[in-house]
Formats: structure tokens, sequence, C-alpha cells
């Protein structure tokens, strides 16, 4: 009988369950399910389907009985900034809006009326973003009031999976961090900030750590899956298990967690709430162990993923790569800009900024994929730079990990931006971080190096 754990990883294309046991020392990984995943219209939002998504979970866990591999513990991680309002009953208020949703519209102007860009910046750490979840407590505070009086907890995504899984109501750190509304010196909910908000402080529970055991599968779940097991806390939000996997030794390391989105940075046992960090688009997310993510959101391969899904014919991603290669197009968007954020057409969307910048309109899906890419890339660049200013350090290679970590054009032409080493993979690098906690929890590895060096021995990386 082998000794495993389950990572249920859920992006925001994609789910997957991912075994994995130590055998020599080594991490051996097994995809036992995979499902999709995306934010669908329901009532004129764009919401996520928990309920189908939370089936999917359990279709996974049955598939491990049905394989006899019976996980010890098993790991929700998600996307981050999303969350659900629950009532005295536990059933979910309102629908499962997601965070490319328009109703944060405005949110920021209202927010700011209450408290400043800058003191909200040094007081969480956490860098604006349009969709994070303190804009869409703001929404829902002028649209559904009535929510927010009747909701007796709030749980983030990864959090609402594992109270469903053990019956626990846990609010885990780097998850929570992702709200803008955990206070970066004390590591729990900014209790002034939510005051000042408006929101309801009862329905925020303290902080979790990661490592945490909630529980064990309810007994329900237990029937219908067929086996019992831990319930634990990983790092629940997806980059941070990912940036637990980069494959490198010690401080001084940049990396990308390369997915949906692209999140490019260092990590860092201080946060920087300072205004140069603030103005450069730097925010200081929550880690296991109390080490910040010091990173900047880059758009990421939604762009390319979107316009994949418009194509009439069905190409892999490795033959856009190959199409995008062959094309001279230098044409360069910024991949930040909000028209690419959720627009009905990403292909019309970059069309649209190249015309309206003066430069050559990509036409072909070679040309399309060729300005997407070389966008990313000197994106990567100029992050690159405001890294080293900010940190006053110099980086020699870029860690990318994760999905996106397989696309070795968008690797080759990161070498050729930035002018670094580039190192690729491991491509789970998410599922993998998420299981590293768990082995961290239970005891198996000591401390973090101890299971960074074991990821660095079981997985390839390539190098640029
Ligand atoms: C990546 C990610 C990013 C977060 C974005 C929205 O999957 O979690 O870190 O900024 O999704 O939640």
């Amino acid at each position: 009988m082998g000794n495993y754990y389950l990572a249920v990883d859920i992006g925001a294309s994609s789910g997957r369950h991912i075994l994995a046991e130590l055998k020599n020392g080594r991490m051996e990984l097994e995809e036992v399910y995979r499902f999709q995943n995306g934010m669908q219209e329901r009532n004129g939002a764009l919401c996520w389907d928990h309920e189908y998504l939370f089936r999917e979970i359990k279709n996974g866990l049955k598939k491990c009985k049905e394989l006899g591999k019976i996980p010890q513990s098993v790991s929700v991680d998600t996307w981050g900034v999303d969350f659900v309002l629950l009532d005295q009953e536990d059933r979910v208020l309102g629908d499962t809006v997601g965070y490319r949703d328009s109703r944060t519209q405005g949110m920021t102007e209202k927010v700011e009326t209450i408290i400043s860009q800058e003191e909200l910046y040094q007081r969480t750490g956490v860098h604006w973003q349009l969709y994070n979840t303190i804009y869409q407590l703001e929404a829902i505070k002028e649209t559904h009031p009535e929510y927010l009086e009747a909701a007796e907890s709030i749980l983030m995504t990864p959090d609402y999976f594992h109270f469903l899984l053990s019956g626990e109501k846990h609010m885990e750190y780097t998850i929570a961090s992702t709200s803008q509304l955990v206070s970066a010196a004390s590591g729990d909910w900014d209790w002034e900030l939510l005051d000042l908000l408006g929101f309801p402080k009862k329905i925020f529970r303290p902080v979790s750590m990661p490592g945490t055991v909630a529980g064990h599968l309810r007994k329900e779940v237990q029937e219908e899956v067929g086996f019992d097991c831990k319930v634990v806390l990983p790092a629940s939000h997806d980059t941070g298990s990912a940036v637990l996997a980069v494959p490198a030794k010690g401080e001084d390391v940049v990396y990308i967690s390369s997915g949906t989105w692209s999140l490019m940075g260092v990590e860092r046992k201080e946060p920087d709430c300072s205004l140069e960090s603030m103005e450069s688009d730097f925010t200081n997310e929550g880690g296991y162990d109390h080490r910040y993510r010091y990173l900047r959101n880059i758009m990421g391969l939604w762009m390319i993923q979107s316009v994949k899904k418009e194509l009439t014919e069905d190409l892999s991603f490795g033959e856009i790569c190959a199409l995008a290669a062959k094309e001279s197009i230098a044409s360069i968007v910024d991949c930040n800009d909000e028209s690419f954020m959720a627009p009905k057409s990403m292909t019309k969307a970059v069309q649209d900024y190249c015309s309206r910048t003066g430069q050559q309109v990509p036409r072909t899906t070679g040309e399309l994929a060729a300005v997407i890419y070389n966008s990313l890339a000197k994106c990567y660049a100029d992050t690159l730079a405001h890294l080293e200013e900010n940190t006053g350090k110099h980086y020699d290679t870029v860690y990318v990990v994760g999905g996106g970590s397989k696309a070795g054009y968008l690797n080759e032409l990161t070498a050729k931006y930035t002018g670094r080493r580039v190192s690729a993979g491991p491509t789970e690098a998410t599922a993998i971080g998420n299981l590293a906690v768990q082995m961290l929890s239970d005891g198996t590895f000591a401390d973090v190096d101890a299971v960074r060096d074991c990821i660095r021995q079981s997985f390839e990386i390539k190098e640029w």
C-alpha cells in the first residue's frame, strides 16, 4: 500500500487531481482526474459553477478509490480573490460571481471615498486590482446589501471547498491575503479596515495558516467516495502553491508562475508597502511560512487561450507557437490593458489595440500569436527591470513554473527579451506546492528548503 497525498488544483480553465507518492526521496506524480472550468454567464453576470466543481472534486476522489490509491490527505487550491457568502444554513447567498465580471466597475471610486489607495496599500501591501475581494464586496454592499445582512460567514473559493469536504470552516492565510483586506503587518484580517468599509466583521473567521489540518472528510462525502482521509489547508492560493515549487536554491530568485496569469516576482521575508513599490505595480501576497510573494500580475496565457477558443480550426498550443515563430510582425501590446480583461473577442481586442496605436494589425493566427507572445516576453523584461530596481538586486536566471513553462517558444522569447537564462519547469508546480504543504504538515519534510531540494531532484527542468 502506497503512502499517497492528493492535490486538487483548480485553475480558471481546468482542474486536476494529482496523487503524489514519495519513492526513494523523489516525488512521483500521477494525474488521476481532469475536468474543465470556466466562467459562464448566469443572470447577466460571469459566474463559476461551484456545484459542478464540487461534483468534479468528488469524482476525482472516486477515481482514487477505483485505482485503490487512497490518499492520507487532500488539499484544494484555486485562483484568488473570489468568495462565497453563506447564510445561517450555509446556503450560498446570490450567484457565485467570478472576478472577470464587471460588477466592480466604479467600486474603486466608492472605496476611495472611505480610504485612499495609498493607505490601503500601506496597510495590506496588496496592489490595486479592480477584481480584488474588497471591490467585489463593495459591489455587493451597493447592489445587494441584503446578502451582507443575511451573511453568517464568508469563505474564499478553496475555503468553501474545504468546508464542503470536511464540514469545517477555515479562512486560509494565502488566499485571504488576495482579498486586500488582510494586514501585511499582522497577517490577520485588518479588523479596523473592515469596520471602516462597513463589512460585517462577524462573518470573517481568524486566518488559519497553511498546513493546518481542517478535519476529515464529512460522513456523507466518505459514503459517496468510499474512503476517509484528512483535509489539510495548503497554500490554497494557486500562486502561493506554485511559488513553493520553484526549483531554486537561496533567496535571490525570480520566478514566473505561468498559467492563465503570469505572476512574476521574488520571495521576501518582509513586505514592501512603500509608495514607490505601489507605483511600480508590485503586490505583497501572503505565502507559506510568512514569506511574501513580491510580484506583478501580468495578463498571461489568458490572451492566447482566448484567441485559441475563437479559432475555427482546432490547433494545439504547440502548433500555434510554431505558426507564430514564422512571423516577423513587430507590433507590441500592453498585456495589462483593461481591454484584454474580458473582451467579447480577444482577437478583435488585440487587433483594435494595434490599430489604435498605429501598429501593424495582426490578421492570421500566427501573427496574432506572435504579437501576444512577444508582448508577454517584453512585459517580463520590463517587470524584471522594475524588480531589480525595487530590490536593488541582480537576478541571472528567470525560473518559469506552471503549465505555461511548456511553451518553448515563449521561453525562448523570454530569454531573448530579458537577456537572462530561463529555467522552465516543473509544469505541475501548483499541484506540487499543494502536495508539499501536505508533506510539511505531517512532518515528512522539516522545512521549505528540504521540500524544494526534493522537488529539484524529482522533476525535469529545461534551460534556455
Ligand atoms: C492565478 C491567480 C492570480 C490572481 C488571479 C485572480 O491563477 O490566482 O494570482 O491574481 O488568479 O484570482
